[in-house]
């Protein structure tokens, strides 16, 4: 067992930027050099354009805006725009898949596969279940959820799911999170000019939007992703470019809601569709993943990973994908120009994201199946109009076991349940497994990939560093990617662990790596936190349990972020979130913020320092607790 090194990883993308030379297609490599040096009013989240008397900079000499708002408003507002940009589309994404199952039928593409969840989250929402047909209840619940965006009064009905410690908090912090459209707007609204200045006020709104995505609008999207789509249980896959096959009709799935790629799968896999792909002279269809998408059609079907955000252009540099088909976020505008210096068909099907250069294809619930069955096509009859000179997929590639919803955590670990720990079906065996020492701690590797940072260095090395000191991981997003590409959600990555983790995988037969879903399953990350809060009888915020993004990029990041520290998980940052330019921003964000939700930010660039502070913070919440 060898892992994928960063090396090998360069290299492929280097083989491919040739190819890319070869046609004269641009790529993120070479726009990052014209756009260095960043600016550093940006940089430091001190310029200011929200009204017309603007831009404003902050500079020693000028330390006040025109409406004269001062380095730390300025940084305030904009961090707080930040948070609703990243809330509203999380949020947004979950309110797509309530609605698909509100449009869920018997006889039509959406069915309900996982009817015992839809029951277990009417009956937290005081729904009446007895009696009523499935379907009748899914459009029950699927409205109540679509309300919850909307609600005129009261909260969250998620955060009922978060311990009572928590809720106490968030009550007396006053962040509590209102209807989640109400939050954004909030967000937007205070951030006008000539409202809010004042940093603290804007944290706190900031917190409270980030948790009506946490606790709302994410857990919305994983939640009824399953009942639709079934709960992840664990499954094999594979992950890295070498997925794509030079014989096959390729065809790449991208962005983040599984209701087009599902049906993509599903039609791919169909014997017609196959006869048709051979017509054409391919041996079959290989559909793979690309971001979020990729992560929710790993976890349920066992669809191979082709890799991550900052791969996204080298699979249509491998000259062998008939079509990159996308839904929604992180798609790179790139992929239309790119797609034009090669066969491949960039197809978009949301009127969310709308780019030149695409095909559009208007996905729509009501006719998906027509939709998917007519995108499969198109892949096909593009197929012979390959270059086969510009052909190369590079062969490497991992094994993966993925899936580890929480009800699979939960029940895969009852199988390492020893004679003191009887109770299956809660987190007390993974408890047992913290307390004792076996395992030191859990750390949550989220997050994007981002230029700034050589991609998935620091998640794959800081997880290495954390599995060495028996600290397990749960990882989401293009992290759970990196980790996949790199071999340590390969079974066999045990033996990078300490002897105690490495038991523990070895009796429960997972990798050290858990591959916990998309960005929008961050939310399942809240609901293990919680649950082991609850099974423990602990605050969330002495768990010795952090989270880290150490390559993050994206606006949902830092609505992510957000949510994470305010449900009192400690989190790393390798990236600052423009906030530099104010010590008070920084002050509270890393210290002060920790009076109200007992956890705070850390952000630190060097890997090494990142690593050993995450491990000090493990190994203080353990000696607090004396373990
Ligand atoms: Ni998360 Fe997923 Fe990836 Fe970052 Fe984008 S795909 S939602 S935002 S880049 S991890
Ligand atoms: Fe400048 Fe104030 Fe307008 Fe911002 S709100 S652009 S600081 S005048």
């Amino acid at each position: 067992f060898k892992l994928t090194t960063i090396e090998e990883n360069e290299a492929i993308t280097n083989r491919l930027l040739e190819t890319g030379a070869k046609v004269g297609a641009d790529s993120w490599q070479l726009r990052v050099k014209n756009q260095t040096p960043h600016c550093k009013f940006g940089e430091q989240g001190v310029c200011c354009r929200i009204c017309s008397m603007g831009p404003c900079r902050i500079t020693p000499k000028a330390p006040r805006g025109i409406c004269g708002c001062d380095a730390h408003g300025i940084v305030g507002r904009n961090f707080l725009r930040f948070t609703a940009g990243g809330c509203a589309a999380h949020s947004d994404h979950g309110r797509e898949i309530a609605h698909t199952l509100y449009q869920a039928k018997p006889e039509g593409p959406y069915k309900v596969k996982d009817p015992e969840k839809l029951i277990r989250i009417a009956k937290e929402w005081n729904i009446e279940t007895e009696g009523k047909d499935i379907y009748d209840l899914a459009h029950e619940v699927a409205y109540v959820a679509l309300g919850e965006y909307g609600k005129i009064e009261g909260y969250q009905n998620f955060t009922s799911r978060a311990p009572e410690h928590t809720r106490e908090l968030w009550k007396k912090a006053e962040i509590t999170p209102r209807a989640v459209d109400r939050e954004i707007a909030t967000a937007m609204h205070m951030t006008h000019m000539g409202n809010t200045s004042k940093p603290e006020a804007l944290v706190r709104q900031s917190f409270r939007t980030g948790l009506s995505d946490g606790w709302g609008g994410s857990m919305t999207g994983t939640e009824f992703s399953d009942v639709l789509f079934g709960t992840p249980t664990p499954i094999e896959t594979e992950a890295n470019l070498g997925v794509m096959v030079a014989e096959n009709v390729n065809i790449v799935v991208h962005g983040h809601d599984p209701s087009l790629s599902e049906l993509i799968c599903e039609y791919a896999d169909d014997p017609e569709m196959i006869a048709y792909a051979k017509s054409k002279g391919a041996k079959g269809i290989t559909v793979s993943g690309v971001c979020c998408t990729s992560n929710e059609v790993a976890m349920r079907r066992g669809i191979p990973m082709a890799g991550n955000f900052l791969q996204q252009e080298n699979v249509v540099l491998t000259g062998a994908c008939e079509a990159i088909v996308v839904d929604v976020q992180c798609i790179f505008p790139a992929l239309g120009p790119l797609s034009k210096c090669f066969h491949t068909k960039f197809v978009t099907t949301s009127p969310i994201c709308q780019m030149p250069d695409s095909d559009f294809v208007r996905f729509d619930a009501a006719t998906a199946g027509e939709n998917a069955k007519a995108i499969v096509k198109m892949a096909i009859d593009n197929f012979e109009n390959r270059n086969p000179d510009l052909v190369y997929i590079p062969d490497t590639k991992q094994k993966a076991t993925v899936g580890y919803s929480l009800e699979a955590i939960v029940k895969t670990l009852d199988g390492v349940t020893n004679s003191q720990v009887d109770e299956t079906g809660t987190t007390k065996p993974l408890l047992q497994c913290i307390t004792s020492g076996v395992i030191r701690g859990a750390v949550a590797m989220v997050g994007c990939n981002n230029p700034k940072i050589r991609p998935d260095y620091l998640h794959v090395e800081l997880m290495k560093k954390m599995i060495a000191n028996d600290i397990v991981i749960i990882a989401s997003g293009c992290s759970a990617q990196a980790a996949a590409k790199a071999g340590l959600m390969d079974k066999a990555a045990k033996d990078l662990c300490g002897a105690g983790l490495k038991r523990v995988c070895e009796l429960a037969d997972i990798p050290p790596v858990l591959h916990m879903g998309s960005c929008v399953d961050i939310s399942r990350m809240l609901m293990l936190a919680a649950e082991l809060s609850k099974d423990s009888g602990l605050n969330i915020s002495q768990l010795p349990v952090v989270g880290c993004a150490p390559e993050w990029m994206s606006e949902k990041a830092v609505s992510i972020g957000n949510y994470v520290v305010a449900t009192g998980l400690d989190t790393f940052l390798g990236v600052d979130p423009y906030v530099s330019g104010s010590d008070q921003m920084c002050e509270l964000l890393t210290n002060g913020v920790r009076d109200w939700v007992e956890a705070a930010y850390t952000v630190e660039k060097d890997l090494d320092k990142l690593g050993d502070l995450m491990i000090e913070r493990i190994e203080e919440k353990r000696a607090a607790l004396g373990i």
